[in-house]
């Protein structure tokens, strides 16, 4: 048990902030996103539209929940929750529960080439044994998806339906991208479901944000094959939960550790870490004397020095300290290996 939830810290401090980014996947299409192993992925879509009846404006809500956990080797299982659903109308249904399960067969998020999902789905609302087969393909700041989805009973209604979508998503940098995409079933009785958006990915945090126009309403595989009347506007927002962050509520704080030594040298300078942050980014001390960091967050760091300057630090557990001590003068920049936007350095005198 030590052992799993050993792994479980050191692959959630490792996990990429990027994960399930919506810098890599349009709007309507799920891509092939898995969150990390021991990651609880909560993202919240929220659309709207704006009816403007004998001069009252009346706001309509379409928001979809996605909860899903990563199990590891790929997998994951989840859940949408669409509080309004246009989905089945006879008899109609108000909410929309599709539970999933994805396998990643190929491919990572982000990584360039080929990503191949395969998902299949249960939609409460229509009954329906639902399915998707979902592809990326990533070269440079570009993404394209496509998706191959099945329905035994779409809509609630007694016919197996074949959909397909496609999008693509451009990264104008590292923060920005731009995405669009379409969905229709291959015999089209209804509208097209379509969507655009701008992605923004909050800097220094795993969290990214969209702005989206659409007029598909919940987003459920069935949701995203089938166009409204209206259009609708809106948000989603991503937020990935790190299990092993809520640990110190069933185990208390993690004993402090202390990595490294001072050799005898005197601590002239202390750095914390915390906020997925170097505190005081640049420290001065003199040759001969030592700087120590300590962890002072939920999650695993490193000391790391550019260009191999020093042997740098293990990784450093939370509320785990590393004590170093230079000999020689010069000025050492140096990151944290899982977090390469951390950034430091000691200048020795
Ligand atoms: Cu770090």
């Amino acid at each position: 048990m030590k052992r799993v939830s050993l792994a479980l810290v050191a692959l959630a401090a490792a996990a990429p902030l990027r994960a399930q980014s919506l810098l890599y996947r349009p709007p309507n299409l799920g891509g092939t996103w898995v969150p990390d192993p021991g990651v609880v992925q909560f993202n919240f879509v929220h659309r709207f539209y704006v009816a403007d009846a004998a001069g009252a404006h009346k706001v309509t809500n379409f928001p979809t929940f996605t909860f899903a956990v990563g199990l590891g080797h790929d997998l994951a299982i989840g859940t949408h929750y669409g509080t309004n659903s246009l989905v089945v109308q006879n008899p109609y249904r108000p909410n929309e529960t599709e539970v999933y399960a994805r396998w990643r067969v190929i491919g990572a998020e982000g990584r360039e080439g080929f990503a191949v999902s395969l998902n299949p789905a249960y939609n409460f609302a229509a009954h329906s044994a639902d399915g998707e087969l979902s592809v990326d393909y990533n070269i440079g700041r570009l993404t394209l998806s496509g998706a191959a989805r099945g329905m035994t009973k779409a809509f609630g209604i007694d016919t197996a339906r074949a959909a397909f979508a496609g999008g693509a998503t451009a990264r104008l940098t590292d923060y920005i991208a731009v995405s669009a995409d379409v969905g229709s079933f291959v015999s089209p009785t209804v509208r097209a479901a379509w969507s655009v958006a701008l992605n923004v990915l909050i800097p220094g945090s795993p969290h990214t944000f969209s702005f989206q126009a659409s007029n598909a309403t919940t987003s459920t595989l069935e949701g995203n094959s089938i166009g409204f009347s209206k259009m609708l506007y809106g948000f989603e927002f991503t937020i990935p939960l790190h299990l092993k962050r809520f640990s110190p509520w069933f185990h208390g704080s993690p004993k402090p550790v202390t990595l490294g030594a001072p050799a005898g040298a005197a601590i002239a300078a202390q750095v914390d870490m915390a906020s997925v942050k170097f505190a005081g980014e640049t420290v001065t001390i003199s040759a001969g004397q030592a700087v120590r960091w300590t962890n002072r967050d939920p999650v695993e760091h490193t000391v790391t020095f550019d260009g191999a300057a020093e042997p740098g630090s293990p990784v450093i557990p939370p509320n785990g300290s590393y004590v170093h001590r230079f000999d020689k003068p010069g000025t050492y920049t140096y990151h944290c290996t899982p977090h390469p936007f951390m950034k430091g350095v000691v200048v020795v005198k």
